[in-house]
């Protein structure tokens, strides 16, 4: 076939976890309505209630995609205290060579197949077997990119150095490099080394960035200065929250709570669709959301995984004497349940985001144009948060705070954070500039529009 009108067809295969989920459905629906014929391969079962309802909405609004279930093999590291959500990246990879006759007998033929960063080492001899372009959509930044590709060679070297450079971006010092990464048994770590010199391999790399944000870094990937023979890296974001399926709870009670508020005096505080702190921890941010002075919704998790029967009451976790003070001071409300942060980060009343900086959450923010606070956690989420200061400069994150239960951040140091980002008009004014230049970036003719219909173009011509 050799016709520039036909069909493209394009699979993609997410990994676990809304935030690597989200991206795949948002690519997803942007290829719909670029219209290609789209197959989503699902790993089953999800880990997350979120998970399912989420993909139960994508393929309500998008009916025409094809959905192909690949039914995962029990993984093999299952130890109690492990992470669920590594333990399903085991388990997905340990099932890839399922996907062989699944792919093969497809119609018409794939013309791309992109599947999730985490998936290189088991796919390769699948993609590779199958004959079809095949890419990676790797769910981070073009500087956590960097750092990905360039770990093995770093890896030795990082142990006993402070940190090293990423081109366009910043020295990054060994402390913003998560703790598994410098563990040699940890099966995170095992993950990087293995899958990262693979990448010259792949037909490309796709981000959700936008080149205006992170230009430098992308010229140096793809002039090869960090990794020789890497393949083209496509900046393709910030991937568009999708109105047609993203509503995946009423968010009623919150937004209701937010049309009564003034325009840009609540901060929304939310920590990604993972974090699960510790009760002391929570207890210290209540006190510095009341410090503050400012009005908040706060949305708390309880557990790393969400469940259908989760209980939703807040003083378990937060006390009862928190829970009133917080009433009594009615500036804020708190929620323990999954909400459309989309909706939120949407309301004229947020003017800042109190964030983990998972990247989704950095790219919906600059997206929306909201200042963000940074408080990050675990994994990319230094870099995510070296981001926003550095590239576009609409928001602050506090380097002293440590990791995840590294040390118990007091309510005064967040009261005086939270007060520092929503005081600061600068960053109103930065945040609204990086809104611009996203929306121009994805809208027709903008650099990551003309990115991707590249890509459609190059697809239809090698069928
Ligand atoms: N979200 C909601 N409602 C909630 C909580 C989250 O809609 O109540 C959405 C949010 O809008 C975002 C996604 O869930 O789209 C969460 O993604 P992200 O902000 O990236 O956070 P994580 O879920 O923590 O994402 C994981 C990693 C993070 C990494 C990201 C992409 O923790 O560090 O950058 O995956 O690889």
């Amino acid at each position: 076939m050799s016709s520039s009108s036909c069909v493209v067809h394009v699979a993609l295969l997410p990994s676990a976890g809304m935030g690597h989920l989200t991206p795949f459905l948002r690519l997803a629906a942007m290829l719909c309505h670029h219209h290609c014929h789209v197959t989503l391969i699902t790993p089953k079962p999800t880990v997350s209630n979120a998970e399912s309802m989420l993909l139960s909405k994508f393929f309500s609004a998008f009916p025409q995609v094809n959905q192909l279930n690949l039914h995962l093999l029990p993984s093999s590291s299952g130890t109690a205290n492990a992470d669920p959500f590594f333990l399903q990246f085991d388990a997905i990879r340990r099932s890839c060579h399922l996907l062989h006759p699944l792919l093969s007998s497809l119609s018409p033929p794939l013309a791309s197949f992109v599947y999730d960063m985490t998936l290189i080492s088991p796919v390769l001899p699948v993609a590779t077997a199958i004959g079809v372009p095949h890419y990676i959509l790797f769910t981070s930044s073009a500087s956590m990119f960097c750092f990905f590709s360039c770990f093995p060679n770093a890896a030795e070297s990082i142990c006993d150095s402070d940190g090293f450079d990423i081109p366009g971006f910043s020295y990054v010092s060994k402390s913003w490099i998560p703790p598994q990464l410098l563990d040699i048994n940890a099966i995170f770590r095992k993950l990087f080394l293995e899958d990262s010199p693979k990448v010259t391999k792949l037909d490309g790399v796709f981000l959700n960035t936008f080149e205006e944000v992170e230009s430098k870094t992308l010229k140096a990937l793809n002039a090869g200065e960090l990794v020789k023979d890497l393949p083209p890296v496509h900046a393709l974001g910030p991937f568009v929250p999708c109105y047609e399926f993203e509503g995946l709870c009423e968010t009623g009670e919150p937004l209701k709570w937010l049309d009564e508020q003034p325009d840009g005096s609540v901060l929304y505080v939310c920590f990604g669709s993972r974090t699960a702190l510790e009760s002391n921890q929570i207890r210290e941010i209540g006190d510095g959301l009341l410090r503050s002075g400012f009005r908040f919704l706060w949305v708390m998790k309880g557990n790393k995984v969400d469940t259908e029967d989760e209980e939703k009451r807040l003083e378990g976790v937060l006390g009862i004497e928190l829970v009133e003070k917080i009433i009594k001071e009615n500036k804020g409300m708190v929620v323990k349940e999954w909400v459309d942060q989309r909706q939120i980060l949407d309301h004229s009343a947020v003017g800042g985001f109190f964030s983990h900086c998972g990247w989704n959450s950095v790219m919906e923010a600059a997206f929306y144009g909201v200042p963000i606070l940074g408080w990050p956690l675990a994994g990319d989420q230094k870099i995510n948060a070296e981001f926003v200061v550095s590239n576009g400069g609409f928001g602050t994150w506090k380097k002293d705070w440590g990791w995840e239960g590294e040390r118990l951040v007091r309510g005064e140091e967040i009261g005086d954070a939270i007060k520092e980002l929503m005081s600061n008009e600068s960053f109103f004014a930065k945040a609204e500039q990086v809104k611009m230049v996203a929306r121009k970036a994805i809208s027709i003719g903008g650099s990551s529009e003309i990115n991707l219909h590249k890509l459609i173009e190059e697809w239809k011509k090698s069928q």
